[in-house]
């Protein structure tokens, strides 16, 4: 029963502390707790609240745990009779976990992987602990157990010397699991109560209004076709991209940024300089280099930040300097051509994304943006220093790992209605998808049905030059299987056709789409 309870123990301080790096709806206890409260009856909760009334968390907290306890003293029992009981048990327990874990609101499948971990983690010591019991026990009746290897050892020793090793065993082994449940569950704790302060300190941030708002966005921006990406990237769908096992928790009250290296003055500011400066709103569309044809790592948001330009200003850059070394917290790093950070584009030091402060993984609190650069080169998250350098002494990331030095965002066009391997009505069909040219802009787009002419497709609103820019196209197709693809053109010419790999520098190439019309 003991090495139940500590196997038990284990389950949970292992899956804590892994739940507690991936994300905060991964941690059992909470989903298991969540879900009991949802499936409590109604007279139950009202029972619990009048009886243990703001205690009713502690309570449910204080009978999960009796109810752990007792199951798994059962589960020990069992497994020591017969290990597939226990084998069969652990799993079962394991299941009903991961069911409350991926069922919880946000929840995805990833955030099964700590309970799954844990319960296998919890699983291999119980075994460990049986068989150090069996080895302790030399009755008959221990030796119908399924435990084949649990009477392999000993040999010449006398029965009962053999039975206080194997006791001693049982208990060293009973004592690593308990020590490793703690030390799981405590390491579980503290890393989870560090995200928990930021994530309430980033929920009580506010800002200022901008001193330069971003423009209206007209209606027109969106061609308005079910299965086009919408042109505004909802935070939660924004994809993410970056070499974090842990997405960095940083307090914006010692968060601080040092701008230094090539410079006539050295500065530092902290978050509330940062607030008391006049900031910029901008809408621009971030892209991945590692994103392929027609792939969806690009994303479009409204960021609020201060701009790059002014600070570089003040620092004034020193002769002969032509780029900035941004490194994040984590020791990321980036390397942008100083003169891009100066001209007119409006690079930024931002605060906010689509008026939320930004969300954890996408670099809380301040990160960079800038508009017509890959985000490899350019928009490092959780950003706490730039160095003003040379191309000629420091190199980022990226750089030692075979990427391109710079990175200028490729155009592209996407088509994404019809979808690959969709099939539409035969006739009249409306098509469309997404393009961009970000610092340059997107001027035309143009479609080609199987080996037809290329048409001019219609463009929806131009926001700015620096986010993408939707388009749609009717077209006639007879029953059959087809093939469409895209082209867009930015002020000197014509997206290449030439495919391209994503490294060292971006994917090239036209998208095409291969589906069928009935
Ligand atoms: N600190 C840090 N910043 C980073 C990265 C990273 O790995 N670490 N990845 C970069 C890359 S490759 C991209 S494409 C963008 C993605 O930003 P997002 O995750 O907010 O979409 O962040 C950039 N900033
Ligand atoms: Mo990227």
């Amino acid at each position: 029963m003991l090495a139940g309870i500590l196997a038990a123990g284990l389950v949970l301080g292992v899956a804590e502390l892994i739940g507690a790096f991936f994300s905060t709806r991964s941690a059992p206890l909470i989903a298991l707790g969540s879900t009991f409260i949802d499936f409590t009856p109604a007279w139950l909760k009202d029972f619990a609240i009048d009886t243990f009334g703001t205690n009713d968390k502690l309570a449910l907290f204080v009978g999960m745990a009796v109810t752990i306890i007792i199951l798994a003293a059962i589960l020990g029992y069992l497994a020591w009779r017969r290990w597939i009981l226990g084998v069969v048990g652990v799993l079962f327990m394991g299941a009903v976990m991961v069911a409350a874990v991926v069922s919880r609101a946000g929840a995805s499948a990833v955030d099964a992987v700590p309970s799954v971990i844990g319960t296998l983690a919890g699983l291999a010591a119980l075994r460990w602990m049986i068989r150090k019991l069996h080895a302790a026990q030399p009755h008959t009746e221990a030796r119908t157990n399924d435990d084949d290897g649990a009477f392999s050892a000993g040999g010449s020793h006398p029965v009962g010397a053999r039975t206080s090793v194997s006791r001693r065993g049982f208990f060293a082994a009973a004592g690593v699991t308990a020590v490793v449940a703690a030390a799981t569950a405590a390491g579980g704790a503290v890393v989870s109560g560090i995200r928990n302060t930021v994530n309430v300190a980033r929920e009580r941030l506010s800002f200022p209004a901008p001193a330069s708002p971003a423009m209206p966005v007209p209606a027109g921006v969106d061609v308005d076709l079910e299965g086009v990406d919408p042109w505004l990237t909802p935070n939660p769908d924004f994809y993410r991209i970056d070499t974090a096992l842990q997405v960095p928790a940083i307090d914006v009250d010692t968060w601080e940024l040092r701008i230094h290296g090539m410079v006539e003055e050295e500065i530092r500011i902290n978050f509330q300089d940062l607030l008391d400066s006049e900031l910029i709103e901008r809408h621009i569309t971030l892209t991945c280099v590692s994103n392929p044809v027609g792939g969806d790592l690009v994303g479009n948001a409204k960021w609020l930040g201060y701009p790059i330009r002014k600070l570089l200003e003040r620092a004034r850059p020193t002769a002969g300097a032509d780029m900035v070394l941004s490194t994040s917290t984590d020791g990321f790093s980036a390397s942008t051509p100083l003169p891009i950070l100066q001209d007119e584009r409006d690079a930024i030091l931002a605060v906010a994304m689509n008026d939320e402060p930004l969300p954890l993984e996408h670099g809380y609190p301040v990160r960079m943006v800038v508009p017509g650069l890959y985000g490899y080169v350019s928009a490092t998250k959780w950003v706490v220093d730039l160095e003003v350098t040379r191309f000629a002494d420091a190199t980022a990331y990226w750089t030692d790992r075979g990427w391109a030095e710079k990175g200028p965002i490729k155009t592209q066009s996407r088509v994404e209605v019809p979808r690959a391997f969709a099939s539409v009505p035969a006739g009249t069909v409306r098509v469309g998808g997404t393009a961009w040219a970000q610092n340059r802009g997107i001027d035309r787009v143009e479609v080609q049905v199987d080996d037809g002419p290329w048409e001019e497709a219609t463009l929806a609103a131009e926001y700015t030059v620096d986010t993408w820019r939707q388009w749609s196209h009717e077209v006639q197709l007879e029953a059959g299987s087809h093939r469409i693809r895209s082209r867009a053109y930015h002020p000197d010419g014509v997206q290449t056709e030439q495919r391209a790999d994503t490294v060292p520098d971006g994917a090239s190439g036209w998208h095409t789409v291969q589906f069928s019309a009935e």
